[in-house]
């Protein structure tokens, strides 16, 4: 028998903005193909439909009411010095009341899942009403910010102590959640997946690949090394552009092909001015274009900081691209990609707060060029057998349907 399934998750389509967003829009299809019901309550921006449907997945999407002019009887002096991040946290206080009721009118649901903290009070507030609860924990406040906000890490940590289960991406989150005193037994893995079929190097077309190339004026001898997300610290930036000279000294010929926007783009626009070699791309691609990013690629590079699961290096690895990633502290890219040493390498592992040894994997990987291939030929072959969004929300509805206490 399917489930009913109530998702809290402020990021839904058309409004993706990271990883979490290509998750529960993947998770969602596979779950309602597999003849369940999903529903999933998000955030509207006062334009998009408040309610629609389509192929089992209900989105609904509440506009928040800001309580902005009368904070202080509801807030303590510590929030009310949150300074800016004020609106945000009267529309999140608003989002979280109006879902919560609509949760609670539409159901009954057999279970409700708060998609990180953003939407985890309205998840708190139904348990309250005896709706199971799971936490799926996509990244924590102690992990991704450099100043966490303790009351965030709390609100994250009560979310774990009373949701029903915990779910989380990768071991080393598990791990992180275990290290803050979140009880192991109640922390599931559940990995992601990619679609194979939307990203697949087969189905390049050669010419249009040859424009694009020249488009940015990258030549068939220049060696492409790929880097796509979000230009944010977190992910590294800073520390690949100072690796690129080293990178240039053995590798004359690499050229560093950066997607993405955020916070650090004025720094890649200088560094691209100052050592040449870089090309920016700040629009936003849609699936078959990111798909031809790809596959101008030799290498991709991932040196996040702090990563907890890492979809790119599965995308990189449905085309075929091998990745040199980083593999320190939170890094869920680690047990993606496979080492040299291991039996099917599919890429590098590295130190992501070290320039020098970023551009130690870079170097170590365009040494050879054929078995950079093979390594690319193994992670798609890795990523069919380990990564696909089948296995993902199999696995999950397990879990989904242990917590509702159905019979299995
Ligand atoms: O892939 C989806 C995404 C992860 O590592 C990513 C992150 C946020 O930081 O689970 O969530």
């Amino acid at each position: 028998m399917g489930m009913k399934i109530a998702y809290l998750s402020t990021e839904f389509p058309p409004q993706v903005y990271g990883g979490l967003g290509v998750y529960v829009d993947s998770i969602s299809r596979e779950l309602a193909a597999m003849d369940n019901k999903v529903s999933v309550f998000t955030l509207g921006d006062g334009d998009l439909k408040r309610r629609q449907t389509s192929r089992g997945i209900t989105a609904f999407r509440e506009n928040p009411v800001s309580m902005r002019d009368a904070l202080e009887v509801f807030f303590s002096p510590e929030t009310l010095s949150w300074g800016e991040g004020l609106d945000l946290l009267t529309d999140l206080l608003s989002y979280n009341q109006l879902a919560a009721s609509r949760i609670l009118e539409n159901g009954p649901y057999d279970v409700c899942v708060a998609h990180d903290w953003l939407g985890l009070p309205a998840g708190l507030a139904v348990k309250r009403k005896g709706l199971p609860l799971i936490f799926h924990v996509h990244s924590l406040e102690a992990g991704r910010s450099d100043h966490p906000n303790p009351q965030l890490v709390n609100l994250e940590l009560r979310g774990a102590r009373l949701a029903d289960a915990v779910i989380t991406v990768s071991q080393a989150m598990k791990e992180e959640l275990a290290d803050l005193g979140v009880d192991e037994d109640k922390i599931r893995v559940c990995y992601h997946g990619v679609d194979y079929r939307a990203l697949n190097p087969a189905s390049i077309k050669q010419e249009r690949l040859d424009e694009l190339r020249s488009r940015y004026g990258i030549s068939p001898e220049d060696r492409v090394v790929l880097f796509l997300g979000r230009l944010e610290p977190v992910k590294g930036v800073s520390q690949l552009l100072e690796a690129l000279p080293l990178i240039r000294e053995r590798h004359p010929r690499a050229r560093l092909l950066i997607v993405g926007r955020g916070t650090l783009e004025s720094r890649v626009r200088e560094a691209l001015e100052r050592l040449g070699g870089v090309t920016l791309v700040t629009d936003f691609l849609d699936r078959e274009a990111k798909m031809y990013h790809y596959a101008l690629a030799d290498l991709c590079v991932f040196p996040s900081l702090y990563e907890p699961f890492g979809i790119v290096a599965l995308e990189a690895a449905a085309m075929e691209k091998p990745a040199v990633i980083g593999a320190s502290g939170i890094s869920g890219l680690r047990e993606i990609v496979e080492n040299p040493g291991k039996e099917r390498p599919t890429g590098v592992h590295v130190n992501p707060r070290d320039p020098a040894d970023i551009a130690w994997g870079i170097d170590l990987a365009l040494q050879d060029m054929d078995r950079l291939k093979e390594w690319g030929r193994n992670a798609r072959a890795r990523g069919l057998e380990m990564f696909t969004w089948r296995r993902a929300a199999e696995e999950t509805l397990e879990i989904y349907r242990e917590v509702a206490g159905f019979q299995s």
